[in-house]
């Protein structure tokens, strides 16, 4: 399998995150990447490759533009302002508040945020950008008749809305490389996200979509990050009414359950026709997860990828989440090792 990986992620490493009152080290921290890279090392999963040059017309495709003017300018922006911590925001625009850009970076930072756990610090829109351009040289790859690709992003996309970052997202790589799928003639694309978290930002970017099925597998809103969408009824609307399709599940979801939810998801995508395939692959579904709640057994990531192989169809493969350390390399190799055997 070809894999696709930027050493640039390192230039994304805040000092904090806002963690049950406290400023605490993130849990999205650089050394996930090391855990995953020892893992495909040990299995010998080494056709590993670097992003080509990012094409922002392809980002564009996906977010807004004051929102990437936003994002290119907030650490400049932030020093300038005089402040000497991280970039996070004191004020949101919640409710019956003014949905309107402000001019001061403060006032900016609240209007294109969703979650306040996330910091912004000096190398994260390089960083941000690199895993954008990881996933669409993966995409590019199938594009060009790969049958399959690993994009190893980070930081992770699938809680980045077209105009607001938070859940450790700022660029929504999946979404990215979906649509790139439809640009380059896919006429369906099917989005398939298993991180323990409800994939907000995929599902609110296609939402009235038609083109673009998208099936989630999380942590039910009413007890899990982001709270505020995944709910079942979220079905899509307009032209898209019926083509996203959200599976909360409640604490201590292990794999008998999680299973047949994946396989009402995997059913959905072969009813729908989808040519291609891109899974948002995270890994905090795992029963030691830091800050999840499921109960997935290492093994169960090998049943994960059979599953998804068993579509037979071309299947693009993006990093999202998984924090329990040592544990994420080996739980998301055998996802790609899984899908390997069963794909023969
Ligand atoms: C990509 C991804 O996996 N993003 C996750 C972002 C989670 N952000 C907030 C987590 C808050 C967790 N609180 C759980 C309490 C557990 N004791
Ligand atoms: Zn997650």
């Amino acid at each position: 399998m070809k894999i696709v990986f930027s050493e640039d992620h390192r230039l994304h490493f805040p000092q904090g995150e806002l963690y049950g009152g406290e400023l605490v080290t993130p849990f999205e921290r650089p050394s996930r990447m090391e855990y995953i890279l020892r893992a495909l090392q040990d299995r010998k999963m080494t056709d590993i490759i670097a992003p080509r040059k990012l094409d922002m017309r392809k980002v564009r495709a996906v977010h807004d533009r004051g929102y990437l003017r936003f994002l290119a300018s907030a650490w400049d922006e932030w020093q300038k302002a005089g402040f000497r911590g991280e970039v996070m925001p004191t004020s949101i625009p919640n409710r019956s508040l003014r949905q309107k850009e402000p001019k001061h970076i403060d006032g900016r930072v609240g209007y294109y945020i969703h979650s306040l756990e996330t910091c912004i610090t000096a190398g994260t829109w390089q960083a941000a950008q690199s895993s954008a351009a990881v996933a669409l040289t993966a995409q590019a790859l199938m594009s060009e008749g790969a049958p399959h690709a690993f994009a190893l992003c980070r930081p992770p996309g699938h809680h980045a809305h077209d105009d607001l970052y938070g859940g450790y997202c700022f660029l929504n790589n999946a979404a990215i490389a979906a649509e790139a799928f439809r640009a380059a003639g896919a006429a369906r694309v099917a989005i398939l996200d298993v991180d323990f978290h409800h994939g907000n930002g995929t599902q609110d970017i296609f939402y009235e979509r038609a083109d673009v099925l998208f099936c989630s597998l999380h942590g039910e809103p009413e007890n899990a990050y982001p709270y505020f969408l995944g709910y079942r009824d979220e079905t899509g609307a307009g032209p898209g009414e019926g083509c996203n399709h959200n599976y909360p599940l409640p604490p201590g979801t292990a794999y008998d359950r999680w299973g047949r939810a994946l396989d009402d998801a995997c059913r959905r995508i072969a009813r729908f026709g989808a040519e291609v395939i891109v899974v948002s692959l995270g890994v905090d579904t795992f029963k030691d997860d830091p800050i999840s709640f499921f109960k997935l057994q290492s093994e169960d990531y090998l049943r994960l990828g059979a599953r998804i192989a068993r579509l037979r169809k071309p299947t693009l493969f993006v990093m999202e989440g998984g924090y329990a350390v040592a544990a994420i390399g080996v739980n998301t190799v055998n996802v790609l090792d899984g899908f390997l055997q069963a794909a023969g």
